[in-house]
């Protein structure tokens, strides 16, 4: 596609990234302060200029400040996601009719019950509405604490209150971490990173576990289905509607639309035999999970799914999206059409989404891009013949299941196999593609190592698709890739190695599945004792960092592929690496190459095996530590 791209004559992302050489060196180490208007300020780098701000601000200073305003950006980003999801779930549980319904009952009971909600006597549109009710009031709360911190190991807790970084209520926290980011304010770098936490914690205790709990309920709950992956699912016999960005209110919308028996005689009248809806970004995780919908790709491939010449139109709503997608459709017949208030883009036609009418607006765009199929200019036309099959749709709930079987559903046969070293352990990888890296290399190979070593891994997001590409999510690659522990365990059940629990919002799924994993017992009292560990090997976005910080604030020790910008200020990056374990039990890494940042995950998950008196894996395994390798080398 590269090659399609230059030819051409079409700049892309890697163009971009390469014209941006080199890249400000103050700003890869944090250092640079613009937070007020005596500055910019920039500490120097050879030690020679000056050592603090204009203000006085330290290097750890300005890197913690601009790090947490990243993490407010991002913990905002999911928990406004989540606050849409709360509100089109108030309002279609209200009187009247709505396109949006409660299609899980049972998880709706469940959630009712955990939040203490009186449903004596009341429907399920009633028993909905008072969830979403109380899901909305936890953005705005000033005192206590969010619901679902309450699910958290007892023992992570005490940490929490220890440090004092409990969230009380989701935008609260973001506000007060803005405040203390302020010129004059809190310049105690370790405080500011506590500061960081809350608001992190708000993301992934609270407003991202809101948005996959409340989708579950209005969208139903994912079941292990089938699907496809890569460019090559753009048909070029039917009209091609690409749909990237992150809320499944629009996208779950355009997927009902999509069937209407109006709009696939419309697309026939045109010419085309069907309507082909695919997804790129988080976006096409939610429906693949929920619907079986194939993804086109993953983050660096928004523009190239555009270059194939085939997509009629890219429907965009927010996060994630280049601006450059507008001038790349340019040069093809696609149209871009944006629609939400939140993120409007160059040359889109902007059709905005009005939840109270979602249905008949999604209608719209749907005729629209199928009225764009005859625009199409099939010289242009350049799809690459290449998919590859997955099985997606894995939650806390259908994993319980799963593992126990019908008669004895339960996490007690993850548990033993963590426990028997059949599992060494479990890692999550996640995260962005980044063009610093070879596009989903960094993923695959982090993924495989894990696998060979028999370390079960969980992912979402773009690491999902990319191991989707790589053929990883198909429970025959157990047998190609992973360690003799895993393939028992697979076999065993029918999973593949690699568990696709959704976007990134759906890390909240992680979250609930390892506090069942230590409710379960006999693996410790909380997430800092489990042999697991955590990575992004290509992390780009402000939402990874609120991620990698609730991670490690929940025990995960957290292997970053580009490092946090903290490289200017020694004091937090040695906070972040190392002390900040003794307050929360995780920490960061900084790993580029993705085999060794797999073996700092295993080095870290055997020490955990051994500090819970577990004996090694259960069979011979490829990496035995370091001390094993050294040996090796010398020999
Ligand atoms: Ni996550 Fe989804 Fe992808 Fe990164 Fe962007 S799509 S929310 S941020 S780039 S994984």
């Amino acid at each position: 596609m590269l090659e399609h791209t230059k030819a051409e004559g079409l700049t892309t992302v890697w163009d971009r990234y390469e014209a941006m050489q080199p890249q400000c060196l103050f700003g890869i180490k944090g250092i640079c302060c613009k937070n007020c208007s005596m500055g910019p300020c920039r500490i120097s780098l050879t030690g020679k200029g000056a050592t603090e701000g204009i203000c006085g601000a330290t290097a750890d200073v300005i890197a913690a400040r601009n790090l947490v305003r990243m993490i407010a950006t991002g913990s905002s980003a999911h928990s406004d996601h989540a606050r849409d999801v709360a509100t089109a779930m108030f309002h279609a549980t209200a009187e009247g009719e709505s396109d949006y319904q409660v299609k899980d009952p049972a998880k709706l009971a469940r959630l009712a019950a955990e939040w203490e909600i009186d449903t004596a006597g009341k429907s399920v549109k009633e028993i909905g509405h008072a969830v979403a009710e109380a899901a909305l009031s936890q953005f705005g709360q000033q005192f206590g604490q969010l619901k679902f911190i309450s699910r958290a190991p007892e023992a992570q807790q005490a940490r929490w209150r220890e440090a004092g970084v409990i969230p009380k209520g989701i935008d609260r926290e973001v506000v007060t971490l803005l405040h203390s980011t302020h010129v004059g304010g809190d310049s105690d770098a370790r405080n500011l990173i506590l500061s960081g936490i809350r608001a992190a914690l708000g993301d992934g205790w609270g407003g991202s576990m809101i948005a996959t709990e409340l989708q579950d309920i209005i969208f139903q709950s994912p079941a292990w289905l089938k699907s496809r992956s890569n460019l090559g699912v753009i048909d070029p016999k039917k009209v091609n509607i690409v749909v990237h960005g992150h809320e499944p209110i629009l996208s779950e919308m355009l997927v009902a639309a999509s069937h209407e028996p109006e709009l696939l005689e419309l697309a026939k009248s045109k010419g085309a035999e069907g309507i082909q809806l695919s997804g790129i970004c988080c976006t096409a995780n939610e429906i693949l999970m929920r619907h079986g919908i194939p993804v086109a790709g993953n983050f660096l491939q928004q523009e190239l799914a555009i270059s194939t010449g085939a997509v009629d139109a890219m429907i965009v709503d927010i996060q994630c999206v280049m601006p450059a997608v507008g001038t790349i459709a340019e040069k093809f017949h696609t149209k871009l059409i944006s629609t939400s208030h939140k993120a409007k883009f160059p040359k889109a036609q902007h059709m905005e989404l009005d939840e109270a009418n979602a249905l008949d607006n999604a209608k719209a765009i749907i005729r629209e891009s199928i009225e764009n199929f005859e625009n199409r200019d099939t010289a242009k036309v350049k799809i690459p013949d290449v998919s590859s099959p997955l099985v997606a749709g894995f939650t806390a709930e259908n994993i319980f299941t799963a593992l126990g079987g019908r008669y004895r559903p339960s996490y007690r046969p993850l548990n033993d196999a963590i426990i028997t070293g059949r599992l060494r352990g479990v890692a999550a990888v996640v995260g962005c593609n980044n063009p610093r890296y070879q596009q989903d290399a960094g993923h695959v190979a982090m993924t495989r190592e894990l696998l060979k070593n028999d370390v079960l891994v969980a992912t979402t997001g773009c690491t999902a698709i990319a191991d989707a590409k790589a053929g990883l999510l198909c429970p025959e690659s157990a047998a190609e890739f992973a360690g003799q522990g895993i393939r028992e365990v697979c076999d065993a059940v029918g999973i593949p190695p690699v568990l696709h629990l959704g976007a990134c919002v759906d890390i909240s799924r992680i979250l609930v599945i390892l506090g069942n994993v230590v409710k379960e017992g006999g693996l410790g009292d909380d997430f800092a004792g489990l042999p697991i560990a955590a990575a992004a090997p290509e992390w780009m976005s402000e939402k990874a960092i609120a991620i990698g910080f609730y991670a490690v604030a929940s025990g995960a020790y957290t292997v970053l592929g580009e490092p946090l910008p903290v490289a200017g200020a020694p004091g937090l990056e040695a906070y972040l690496t190392d002390g900040i374990a003794a307050d929360f039990g995780g920490k960061f890494a900084f790993e580029s190459d993705p085999i060794k940042a797999a073996h700092l995950m295993i080095d870290h998950i055997d020490a955990q095996r051994e500090a819970l008196h577990l004996s090694g894996p259960m069979f011979p395994v490829p990496y035995q530590g370091q001390d094993a390798e050294v040996a090796a080398e010398n020999s």
